[in-house]
């Protein structure tokens, strides 16, 4: 087994009271915010990910390890927020209804409000109901969508058709592991974004086409 990085390795065995200690001696060393998610937490997760596939840990172990990394982001948070003006933007954004992962969904949430969109987070497991009834009552314009299941790929599909037959004026961005560019078309969505970074420039692009 490759050596990792202490944090990695943390927030593999899911030490959660250690990965905040962990994740401020990166940033004393003169690590960047960025940096650490992407080369430190993200690797540890993927590295769960394919042990839960290869059966040699299950969702408890799972479970531990995202605690672990929410334990992380906490840190994180603010370095990857900049104190803002007052946002001119709306986002309302959710995990798909049957799917509860949230790890994805809060960093894309978490920098989307570092370029100064004022996100409206309905957390996971998220109807699209509960979408449509949330974009009439906050009038964004912007909607992010997460799934991390390949069966909640039809969640997303249902969604963004629940948003477009309100006739409503909001563009959708899409995200997840399990979801593709071809995807966001063939659903009729505005955007897709491989990850939380360039999240934020598909928003911002978005969010120029519509002024
Ligand atoms: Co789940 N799980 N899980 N899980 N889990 C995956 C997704 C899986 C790939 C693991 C595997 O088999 N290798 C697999 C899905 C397989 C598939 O569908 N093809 C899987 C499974 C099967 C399951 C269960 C069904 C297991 C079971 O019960 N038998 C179950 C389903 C529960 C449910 O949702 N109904 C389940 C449960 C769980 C836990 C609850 C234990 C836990 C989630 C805890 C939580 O989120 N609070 C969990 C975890 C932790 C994972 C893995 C290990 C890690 C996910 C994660 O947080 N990644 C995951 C394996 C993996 O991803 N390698 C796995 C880190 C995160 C930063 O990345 O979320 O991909 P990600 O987000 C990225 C991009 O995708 C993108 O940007 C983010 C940052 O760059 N992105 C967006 C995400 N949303 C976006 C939205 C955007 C734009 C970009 O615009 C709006």
């Amino acid at each position: 087994m490759n050596e990792q990085h202490p944090l990695t390795q943390a927030v593999v065995d899911g030490r959660r009271k250690e990965v905040g200690a962990l994740v401020t001696q990166c940033l004393e060393a003169g690590e960047s915010a960025g940096s650490i998610l992407e080369n430190r937490l993200v690797p540890g997760m993927m590295i769960v990910g394919e042990r839960f596939k290869q059966n040699e840990i299950f969702v408890p172990e799972m479970l531990i390890a995202a605690r672990a990394m929410k334990e992380a982001l906490k840190v994180l948070e603010p370095l990857l927020l900049v104190a803002g003006v007052k946002p001119e933007h709306t986002a309302v954004i959710g995990t798909v209804e049957g799917d509860l992962h949230d790890i994805g969904k809060n960093l894309v949430a978490m920098m989307w409000k570092g370029a100064n969109i004022e996100v409206i987070d309905l957390g996971v497991n998220v109807p699209a109901a509960k979408f449509v009834e949330s974009v009439k009552q906050h009038k964004p314009q912007l909607v992010g969508l997460s799934a991390l299941l390949t069966t909640t790929m039809p969640a997303m599909r249902d969604t963004v058709k629940a948003i477009r037959d309100e006739g409503l004026a909001v563009k959708i961005v899409i995200g997840g592991a399990p979801i593709t560019r071809e995807f966001a078309r063939e659903i009729g969505a505005d955007g897709y974004s491989p990850d939380a970074g360039s999240a934020v420039d598909t928003a911002i692009e978005l969010l120029r086409a519509t002024a």
